[in-house]
């Protein structure tokens, strides 16, 4: 089965972008399984070096949109493309609005080794 901290990387991790690429959201929302069953609202993908990212869990220590303590935020902006679904857009025809951003991530962490399992927020 998938681990938490599989489906982050899945759903949140594209080191080796942004392809400077208008479909980029529509291409990689399906290639990680994000338009199954249904269309997911808003995701990110961050294009940063896997290690960078995990680092934040060690970074500033905030408390999540749900209450929860285990948030973080990172030090540093980093490269990120956010994906919107559009209002036109229609199971199982996902469509997606791409935006590249350059951001603080902050990410829920969890376990040992404590790593990613959450994306909650940029800013
Ligand atoms: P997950 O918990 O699998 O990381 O909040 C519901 C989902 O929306 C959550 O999925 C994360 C995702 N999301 C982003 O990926 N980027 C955002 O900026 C926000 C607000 C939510």
């Amino acid at each position: 089965k998938e681990s938490r901290a599989m489906k982050f990387q899945r759903q949140h991790m594209d080191p080796g972008g942004p392809s400077n690429n208008s479909n980029y959201c529509n291409q990689m929302m399906r290639r990680r399984n994000m338009t199954k069953g249904w269309c997911k609202r808003v995701n990110t993908f961050v294009h940063e070096p896997l290690v960078d990212v995990q680092a934040v869990c060690f970074q500033g220590n905030i408390t999540c949109k749900n209450g929860q303590p285990n948030c973080h935020k990172s030090n540093s902006s980093m490269n990120i493309t956010d994906c919107h679904e559009t209002s036109g857009s229609k199971y199982p025809n996902c469509d997606y609005q791409t935006s590249h951003k350059e951001r603080h991530i902050i990410v829920a962490c969890e376990g040992n080794p404590y790593v990613p399992v959450h994306f909650d927020a940029s800013v």
